[in-house]
């Protein structure tokens, strides 16, 4: 097969697209494509400070490399979360992200929970008896924790995160099963920044898992292929391969289920504020001085004051 814009051999085929191209100008698709994205939905502009969210995997370094060569000002945070697994995923994705942000010189902050907290990510989970098992649901605060309080100290205007459009048609899919009506009002490629929240975009979210995997790897990027052991059998896992099943028997399914998704979710959720929450009243917490929900401390801060509490009686 050759590429449809030269003669040469092509390395993809994106049936959804019926597109075959070539490596030079796959690489510069998706950079085209990501620039297109960021547009239509207003997500940034070049005079604002971008903090990319890495985790070492394949999507947010190609994210952070397509940004950084697209001439916004970019700096990637990592958050080590003291998670073992085989061959160590955290330690491992540091190193790779590490040496990412060396070979192309960009800023990387890291954060490592075990020094700042005193405890991993398992153990702070493990003594405020949250997510049956799994860390997550102590993953996901910590992690909101890290970001703001990162990007309030090196004044960032926008978070990015590396979400795929594979990532996004589970999420509208498993919220769709489950009828989730405020989740699914408050799904979108961009979020609004509210009070001492930054604003939140995905830049990738309309390319296919594979065409980021693709990028990654014709750009030689070198990344952690594990993913976090604990997202094996994960809800999301399971409906992401009835996707690919459906997906298969339908090229362009799943771009399709989405993009209409944007297009008629506001009349879907009339008179409803598509982003959520904006009605609610935040206070700050004492401790930290971020926003929170209820007077007094925030979630975060009553964690990580459990797990000391617990771990030293
Ligand atoms: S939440 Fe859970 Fe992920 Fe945290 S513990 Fe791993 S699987 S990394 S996106
Ligand atoms: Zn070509
Ligand atoms: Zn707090």
């Amino acid at each position: 097969m050759k590429c449809r814009k030269c003669t040469k051999h092509a390395v993809i085929n994106m049936r959804q697209h019926k597109l075959a191209l070539c490596s030079f100008h796959f690489l510069e698709w998706i950079k085209n494509q990501t620039q297109k994205t960021i547009e239509r939905y207003k997500m940034f502009t070049p005079d604002q400070k971008i903090l990319v969210a890495v985790s070492g995997g394949k999507d947010s370094l190609a994210l952070w490399d397509v940004l950084q060569q697209l001439g916004y000002q970019t700096g990637g945070l990592y958050i080590h979360l003291g998670i073992q697994g085989v061959g160590d995923y955290s330690q491992e994705s540091q190193r790779l992200t590490e040496k990412f942000a060396k070979e192309k010189n960009l800023p990387l902050h890291i954060y490592n929970v075990q020094q700042e907290t005193g405890s991993p990510i398992e153990e702070i989970a493990f003594y405020n008896k949250r997510g049956k098992g799994k860390p997550c649901a102590v993953c996901g605060l910590v992690k909101r924790h890290t970001i703001n309080e990162i990007a309030n100290q090196f004044d960032y205007d926008v978070l990015v995160t590396g979400h795929n459009l594979d990532d996004e048609v589970a999420v509208l899919f498993g919220n769709t099963l489950n009828w989730e009506v405020d989740f699914l009002r408050r799904q979108s490629p961009v979020l609004k920044a509210k009070k001492g929240l930054l604003p939140k975009a995905k830049p990738f979210c309309r390319f296919y898992e594979r065409e980021t995997a693709a990028y990654a790897l014709l750009a030689g990027i070198e990344y952690i292929e594990e993913e976090c052991p604990f997202s094996v059998g994960s809800t999301s896992i399971q409906q992401k391969e009835i996707l690919n099943l459906l997906e298969h028997q339908r090229p362009g399914m799943k771009l399709a289920f989405y993009i209409k998704f944007l297009k008629n979710k506001k009349s879907i959720f009339q008179n409803l504020d598509e982003d959520g929450d904006t009605n609610d009243i935040l206070y700050v917490c004492p401790t930290c001085g971020q926003s929170t929900q209820s007077e007094g401390n925030c979630s975060y801060c009553n964690t990580i004051k459990r797990t000391q509490l617990k771990k030293n009686k």
